[in-house]
């Protein structure tokens, strides 16, 4: 239950679009009227009357900033992959793990065998870490489970995360992240499965909120995309696609012809599908963390995404393999440092690009009127340190809807 509330004596970056940067209010004040939604924001002097005597929050000059949103975790899975991250100090690369049977396949096959309460316990750790960073939204994708049942038991558990949780969570369904052991060297036969029986299944379960795709010489090529992309357009679902992370197969230009939310990765992003993402108005959501971890070298592409007008998401792609990550202010640094965004780039980037990536720009991602009531409320002087700094988490409150 929420009521009204006040949040005032705050410096507001609301991020919305009509001012510019990052829509600074020097002086502002944020009410909800209970419905979990935000009723006012505006200079604190002009707060209306009706809420002058609402329960009130003296943030002290604190910044406050809209929730953050992760728009792109594969938060629920079985396992680690510790013994693979030694092997790759060893010497060994991601691919040639992923080629000799390591790497997603063995996440599947701890997914698999682990209990709905322990995919839910172990996600939820993670889950409290990001919380702790002042995330009120995540997506939240399959993937690990490459058969129907669990493909279905992973959704299922981060919709459980959302229900328990004081969190917004979307799911995405990614059966087409990998080829499981059972379908190995037919995959066009596990494409069938992912676009016809196992797709149908978690949307009529409610499950689906979007389609991924890896789109990628060691997991999918343009044409097996395209039959999993029909099938979501069938199912009026909308898609996304994990693209040019490792090589170039054109998959961001192929997924923005599907007017697709968001391309992902796009190391490998040339102008052409920058261009293409622009004009589709498809998010470019980029993931400094799997870049850092596999020590990736070629950098994303991210003056040609300025120039022709992309809108640039960032993410911490939470995952076992490549970005065992739980820090979206570790991702926003690194998207400075390592991508040279700027931090007002950066904020941007968990906060309305990311809301536009999840298909979520009506409620989320901007202090704006009408809009859920999520909140980060930091002990900062400036924005810009929420990326300069490293390991340091200067979170004062978080609010999700109005509480
Ligand atoms: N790209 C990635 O970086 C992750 N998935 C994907 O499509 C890797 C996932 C893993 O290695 O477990
Ligand atoms: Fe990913």
């Amino acid at each position: 239950m929420t009521t009204t509330k006040v949040w005032r004596n705050a410096r507001l970056a609301t991020m919305a679009p009509r001012l510019s940067g990052l829509g600074v209010i020097d002086s502002g004040a944020i009410a909800t009227d209970g419905s979990g939604r935000i009723a006012y924001v505006g200079p604190d002097d002009a707060l209306p009357a009706s809420f002058r005597s609402s329960e009130t929050i003296d943030c002290g000059r604190r910044w406050i900033t809209p929730g953050l949103i992760d728009c792109h975790t594969h938060l629920v899975y079985g396992g680690d992959r510790a013994a693979e991250f030694e092997m790759r100090l060893n010497g060994a690369s991601y691919e040639e793990i992923a080629r000799a049977g390591g790497g997603i396949v063995s996440t599947v096959k701890a997914t698999r065998v682990a209990s709905d309460d322990d995919l839910f316990a172990s996600a939820d750790r993670r889950l409290k870490a990001l919380m702790a960073e002042g995330v009120t939204t995540i997506e939240i994708k399959s993937g690990y489970g490459l058969d129907t049942g669990t493909e279905c038991r992973q959704l299922r558990t981060a919709r459980r995360l959302g229900r328990e949780r004081s969190v917004s969570v979307r799911t995405t369904f990614l059966g087409a992240h990998a080829v499981p052991p059972e379908f190995k060297g037919d995959p066009d036969g596990y494409i069938d499965l992912v676009a016809g029986p196992m797709l149908s299944a978690a949307h009529a379960q409610g499950l689906v909120d979007a389609v991924d795709v890896f789109t990628e010489g060691i997991a999918f090529n343009p044409g097996q995309t395209r039959r999993v992309f029909d099938a979501a357009r069938s199912h009026g679902l909308p898609v996304k696609i994990h693209a040019e992370q490792l090589s170039n197969l054109h998959g961001a230009a192929l997924a923005a012809s599907y007017g697709a939310l968001s391309a992902d990765h796009l190391e490998h992003l040339d102008a052409t599908g920058a261009e293409a993402l622009a004009k589709a108005g498809t998010v470019a959501v980029l993931l400094p963390g799997a870049f850092y971890f596999i020590r990736e070298t070629k950098l994303p592409p991210v003056d040609l995404l300025r120039r022709a007008g992309a809108r640039i998401a960032i993410a911490t792609d939470s995952n076992p393999g490549s970005s065992p990550m739980t820090s979206l202010l570790l991702a926003i640094n690194m998207a400075c440092t390592l991508f040279r965004l700027t931090p007002e780039e950066s904020l941007l980037g968990v906060t309305r690009h990311a809301a536009a990536a999840l298909g979520m720009s009506a409620d989320a991602g901007t202090i704006e009127v009408g809009k859920w009531c999520d909140l980060a409320i930091w002990d900062i002087e400036r924005p810009a340190e929420l990326s300069y700094r490293i390991g340091f988490n200067p979170l004062w409150r978080r609010v999700w809807r109005g509480t």
